[in-house]
């Protein structure tokens, strides 16, 4: 039987490996690429779902470390990767502000997991300096050390909004056992101490409403201690979960080149729709074109909606399949609105209002009014039916994305 890309005769699907190479995650992107290319959504992300979870082993994991400044994110990094500050491939630390920018660390012992250390983010307004995109990454570690703080709060949130997951993990804590064992010299109990840390971490965290949060304690000065094993443990237990959730996420942007292909090879068909109204415009009935190049944009753009698989019916087995109303997968398409073309097609009534002075007033051929009107239509036409392509595509990618945001929210 032959793979469904070979049965496609546009050369839209990009094969990301050689053939003999192929993993069982490109045949999945290769899979998902075909079903967009024949404008069926739901079908392409049923591929993906219906993927077991080590189908996605080969996906890498982009694991951000986020947090305020100095609170442990660099020395973090060292303790994951087994080296001691200041080693050859150590990531820098220190009391002042040493990291930047964004640096990619890829973790060995875990295959295709890269961390990044990220630079502090400040509360408030140094939330907008050295800012890096989190959207750019798959997991999150928020790094924090004594009190739960406005900016975890802030990161908390964020990593939420974008339906992703976060580990907390309180660095320092062999300062807060220290501190403790001073205080309270007699009954002192580790254990006890590292009870309330927890606590008070998990409360603050579901005070956020945060999903089952994850919280480690930990010393980055050992990594064999506290928390550190047991953090380690649950990566590894979660990844293949992680992945495949990575994986859902960059499906849009997969989405995207064969989009744009299926945009290029509808452009063709905008030519002779746009040389038809400008023909219609230079007839001497005035508001003819306008009327007519309306009624062929909303019949091109049912057209458009067909061939991404916008249209109503697959629309709501799109909205079926991921357990979401059809309104929401409406709600993200801007292309659905006549407003903005109404006002495109303005400059047709130039024409129009022409052909009637001439009739009324001077009683002859509208001549002028027919010229201004027929070349109004033609620029008018191509534009409007340009956007409208444009405009499809890019709802094409939000449907998507709003598909898949918040999917399968198992804990983790
Ligand atoms: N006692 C202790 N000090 C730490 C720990 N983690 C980091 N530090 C110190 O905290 C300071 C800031 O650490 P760094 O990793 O550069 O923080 P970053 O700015 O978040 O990257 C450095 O002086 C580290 O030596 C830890 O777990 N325990
Ligand atoms: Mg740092």
């Amino acid at each position: 039987m032959s793979h469904p890309v070979d049965r496609i005769e546009s050369p839209c699907v990009i094969l990301l490996e050689p053939k003999r190479e192929r993993t069982s995650r490109s045949m999945a992107m290769e899979e998902f690429q075909v079903a967009i290319h024949q404008g069926k959504l739901s079908d392409a992300i049923s591929v993906v779902q219906a993927k077991p979870a080590q189908y996605f082993s080969n996906t890498p994991l982009n694991v951000a470390i986020v947090g305020e400044p100095g609170s442990g994110k660099s020395s973090f990094v060292n303790s994951m990767l087994g080296k001691r500050s200041g080693e050859p491939g150590s990531a820098e630390t220190g009391i002042q502000a040493t990291t930047t920018k964004a640096k990619d660390y890829p973790l060995l012992m875990l295959p295709q997991v890269i961390l990044w250390d990220l630079p502090g983010r400040e509360e408030s307004y140094g939330s907008r300096v050295n800012q890096v995109d989190l959207n750019r990454f798959d997991f999150f570690i928020i790094v924090g050390y004594q009190r739960f703080r406005t900016v975890h709060a802030e990161l908390a949130h964020e990593i939420q909004a974008m339906g992703k997951r976060f580990y907390f993990v309180r660095a320092k804590t062999d300062l807060d056992l220290e501190a403790s064992r001073r205080r309270q010299a007699s009954g002192y109990d580790d254990q006890k101490v590292l009870q309330r840390i927890r606590e008070d971490c998990v409360t603050c965290l579901l005070n956020e409403n945060v999903i089952d949060p994850q919280v480690f304690l930990v010393s980055n000065w050992d990594p064999q201690s506290l928390d550190f094993p047991l953090l380690l443990q649950k990566l590894q237990s979660d990844l293949l979960w992680l992945k495949r959730q990575a994986f859902i996420f960059s499906l849009p942007s997969l989405a995207a080149p064969v989009l744009e292909n299926k945009k290029a090879a509808m452009k063709g068909k905008i030519w002779i729709k746009v040389l038809f109204c400008g023909f219609l415009g230079l007839l001497p009935v005035p508001g003819f074109s306008f009327i007519v190049a309306m009624f062929f944009f909303v019949k091109f753009r049912s057209q458009c909606y067909q061939v991404f698989g916008l249209d109503y019916p697959s629309l709501t087995a799109l909205a079926r399949d991921v357990g979401k109303p059809v309104t929401a997968l409406q709600a993200v398409m801007a292309s659905k609105s006549l407003m903005p073309i109404i006002l495109w097609r303005l400059p047709d009534l130039v024409g129009a209002t022409l052909m009637m002075v001439e009739y009324c007033l001077w009683k002859r051929f509208p001549f002028a009014g027919c010229l201004v009107s027929g070349g109004s239509s033609f620029l008018t036409s191509y534009y409007m039916l340009h956007r409208c392509l444009t405009a499809v595509v890019k709802d094409t990618l939000n449907v998507l994305s709003r598909a898949l945001e918040g999917r399968e929210r198992t804990p983790i």
